[in-house]
């Protein structure tokens, strides 16, 4: 493949495919009035891939200062190759000042994207407002930076619902239906794929999973079962449960918003009950705490 002479060769860049076995170089030679026409040129070059490692990467031919590569390079590994270049008489003098010659090994899409993690894990509260930002999901491309080559554009597959997006070049996923409700719907599982050259399709393209739990805000009042209830005990007992009061609520089992505060508000002014709840069931246990000839007690209970 073309190459050429040494001559007068400027430091400059020369770029090298991966696959390319010969470098193009930029030359100018000088006319050969300049020399003696009986002085014989020997080229030679020194520097990484000659003198350092890897070595027997670069040979020149010492006669005509054509320069190659031997095998493929990776830039990824080495993004540039630092030579230098000597012209020399038959007696090992320099017929001019060495020369810098600096090898660019040129890019080519040859890595996907690569997500910081199988699986994101984020959590957004029901009820937030259309564009919260939940979380941001995270890729590198090894590709040479600032190249469409390892320039990631993110984008969700299989939305379903539509309840979230992905902005292209940010990995930042935000709230895109306005109403998220947990007691619908308490997490969301999809698929996001980032691909490099900017999204388009000739690019190369990773998949990862996101995971978005819903948490729980209070928006649930608690509802009795019944409006009134009715018990009654033995006489002459105390400590003793004279009846339990099922209450609902829609909010999340278990939590301050889900478990429900009972209060007696009259009916006990000679302080006979008491009711509490029962964290496992939700209910409010009314006890007859003190001995009572007969009373009746009405009451209502308040959320926490
Ligand atoms: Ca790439
Ligand atoms: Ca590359
Ligand atoms: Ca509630
Ligand atoms: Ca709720």
């Amino acid at each position: 493949m073309h190459c050429s002479f040494l001559y007068r060769v400027r430091a400059c860049t020369i770029t090298c495919l991966l696959s390319t076995v010969c470098l193009y170089m930029f030359f100018k030679e000088l006319p050969f009035t300049e020399y003696d026409p009986g002085v014989v040129i020997t080229y030679t070059i020194s520097g990484q891939g000659v003198t350092e490692p890897p070595y027997g990467l670069f040979v020149i031919n010492g006669k005509t200062g054509e320069l190659n590569i031997t095998r493929k390079v990776d830039r990824e590994k080495t993004p540039m190759f630092y030579l230098r270049g000597y012209a020399l008489d038959q007696n090992g003098k320099n017929v001019e000042q060495p020369i810098d010659l600096r090898i660019k090994v040129k890019d080519i899409n040859d890595n996907y994207p690569v997500f910081s993690e199988e699986i994101f894990t984020g959590s957004v509260e029901e009820l937030s407002e259309s564009g919260t930002l939940v979380m941001r999901i995270n890729a590198t491309d090894a590709d040479e930076p600032n190249n469409i080559n390892s320039k990631i554009a993110f984008k969700i597959l299989q939305n379903q619902p539509s309840s979230f997006s992905i902005k292209k070049n940010t990995g930042e996923v935000v709230t895109a239906a306005f109403y998220l409700d947990r007691e619908e719907q308490s997490s969301y599982t999809f698929t996001v794929e980032a691909r490099d050259r900017d999204g388009d399709k000739t690019g190369l393209a990773t998949t990862c999973t996101v995971k978005i739990q819903i948490l729980d805000v209070n928006d649930n009042i608690p509802v009795l079962e019944r409006q009134t209830y009715e018990g009654s005990v033995e006489e002459n007992r105390a400590n003793v449960e004279v009846m339990r009061l099922q209450v609902s609520d829609k909010d999340e089992k278990f939590s301050d918003n889900w478990l429900a505060n009972f209060t007696i508000v009259s009916g006990n002014e000679g302080g006979y009950f008491r009711v509490e709840t029962d964290a496992q069931t939700n209910e409010g246990v009314l006890t007859l705490v003190k001995v009572s000839v007969y009373c009746r007690v009405s009451f209502f209970f308040l959320k926490s």
